[in-house]
């Protein structure tokens, strides 16, 4: 590493941030509070200017976000920008930008490598790339390594430095997984993994262990694919229970009283801006060395189940005698997670699309998502068959009593796609009750 210019004391580096979203604009401010000269560079104008009026772009309620944004646009030694030039004399270049999955299942790497281009027109010799966004294995080497010689003929270990450190953030906890949650980097050179590793640990407060890009691309798609495997699991045993008679929710609690078992929850779908993706971006990178089976056939049974709540919902319709496509049809939750409003990849887009398909009509309630968001008692009024999607808390408060009175005939139906009524308790009021796994 001759030409590169001698490592400056940690606190001494320049950092930027590029693409200052949902995962790099609290990595920003995180290092811009802890002391560092930061810039968070975007390409969307309006953002970087909400930004540095201390206006916080994050849709959703996360703890901490709007204070410290506020707090970090007063500051001298951070701001956002558009300004590609101001990256030259950058010593730590983060790169969190979106890598979506298309519906072919491959990912799409032109926001990275457009990204990947502007950090290489402008970087300085000695600078240190660090690509925190989840990418398929393969894509250090293949993308963002080749993308970055290619656009300025630097020569990696000799012009500059490059290492990916995966986030683990979650909607709604983003600050606290990031200053909570261990991460991995994948380095290059050894130089690179010790300056990741003190700067991450010094500044997130985290443990930092530090191994090759191509383990920490496998493992950081792993993680939230063994996820999706578990999840498709434990839907494939709900749709065992219901051809077999049996609870699966009685059945998942006493198959987890034996050790070193933990079956996960069954449900109407899988939804998320990772786990749907990541099981696509593990195998995606080696399609042309295996044909995986388990991964891809896990994400078919959970991209079921939002077809399956329908044909839940179709029999309990037509088994009550009523026309589906007269029934008054109320679907609770959009949110494609509990008590969230995060609708990214939810399954209730996917339930929605086949109702259209059947010309069937519905209404949608949601009290996290604005466009869903309404008296929950004056959407239920009436209806003949409630779908529950999404365990918000405001329907597990709902009594099944008071749901009885507000909905209309004998027999009104309820479909639970999250185990939250009791059925027998449900049956006993009057509804024709089908909860996922317990029919
Ligand atoms: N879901 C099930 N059954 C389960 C768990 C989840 O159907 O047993 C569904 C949820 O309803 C949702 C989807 O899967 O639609 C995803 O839920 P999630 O709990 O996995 O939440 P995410 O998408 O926020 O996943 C994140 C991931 N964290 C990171 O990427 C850092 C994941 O790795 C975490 O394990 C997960 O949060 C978590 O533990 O909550």
């Amino acid at each position: 590493m001759e030409s590169m210019p001698k490592a400056k004391s940690q606190l001494k580096f320049k950092i930027a941030v590029v693409g200052i979203g949902y995962v790099g604009l609290p990595v920003a401010l995180l290092f811009a509070k802890a002391g560092y000269d930061v810039i968070g560079f975007d390409i969307d104008e309006d953002r970087v200017k909400r930004i540095n009026r201390g206006q916080n772009p994050i849709k959703g309620r996360e703890p901490g976000m709007n204070e410290l944004v506020k707090s970090m646009a007063k500051k001298s030694n951070f701001h956002a920008t558009t300004e590609a030039s101001e990256l030259s004399d950058r010593d730590i270049i983060m790169v969190a930008v979106q890598t979506p999955v298309e519906d072919d299942h491959q990912p799409r790497y032109e926001h990275m490598k457009a990204a990947l281009k502007t950090i290489a027109q402008n970087m300085k010799k000695g600078a240190l790339v660090i690509i925190e966004s989840t990418i398929a294995p393969r894509t250090m080497e293949k993308v963002v390594k080749t993308t970055l010689e290619q656009e300025n003929g630097f020569e990696l270990n000799k012009h500059f430095m490059l290492a990916n450190c995966p986030e683990r953030v979650m909607p709604g906890r983003l600050i606290y997984n990031l200053t909570h949650y261990d991460r991995l980097v994948g380095a290059y050179s050894e130089k690179a993994g010790r300056i990741v590793k003190k700067l991450y640990e010094k500044v997130l407060g985290i443990k930092v262990d530090i191994t090759d890009p191509l383990t920490a691309e496998i493992v950081k798609s792993g993680e939230n694919t063994y996820r999706d495997v578990q999840i498709a699991f434990a839907n494939e045993m709900a749709l065992l229970c219901e051809a077999y008679g049996a609870n699966v929710w009685k059945v998942r609690e006493l198959l987890n009283k034996c050790p070193y078992r933990a079956m996960h929850l069954p449900g109407a779908g899988v939804g998320g801006h990772c786990i749907p993706k990541d099981g696509w971006l593990l195998v995606s990178g080696a399609v042309d060395d295996i044909k995986t089976k388990l991964i891809p056939l896990a994400r078919q049974i959970n991209d079921f189940m939002p077809r399956h709540m329908f044909d839940l919902l179709k029999s309990a319709v037509e088994d009550s005698g009523r026309d589906i496509e007269k029934a008054k049809i109320v679907i609770l939750g959009y949110a494609y997670d509990a008590n969230s409003d995060d609708t990214r990849m939810t399954p209730t887009d996917d339930l929605m699309k086949i109702l259209d398909q059947h010309q069937i009509k519905c209404t949608i309630h949601d009290p996290y998502v604005a466009e869903y968001k309404s008296s929950l008692d004056k959407v239920l009024k009436n209806a003949n068959a409630v779908v529950l999607m999404t365990a918000h808390d405001e329907y597990k408060k709902l009594k099944l009593s008071k749901l009885k009175k507000l909905l209309k005939g004998r027999q009104p139906i309820l479909i639970d796609g999250r185990n939250l009524y009791n059925k027998e308790e449900a049956e006993k009021l009057g509804f024709v009750y089908k909860g996922v796994g317990n029919i």
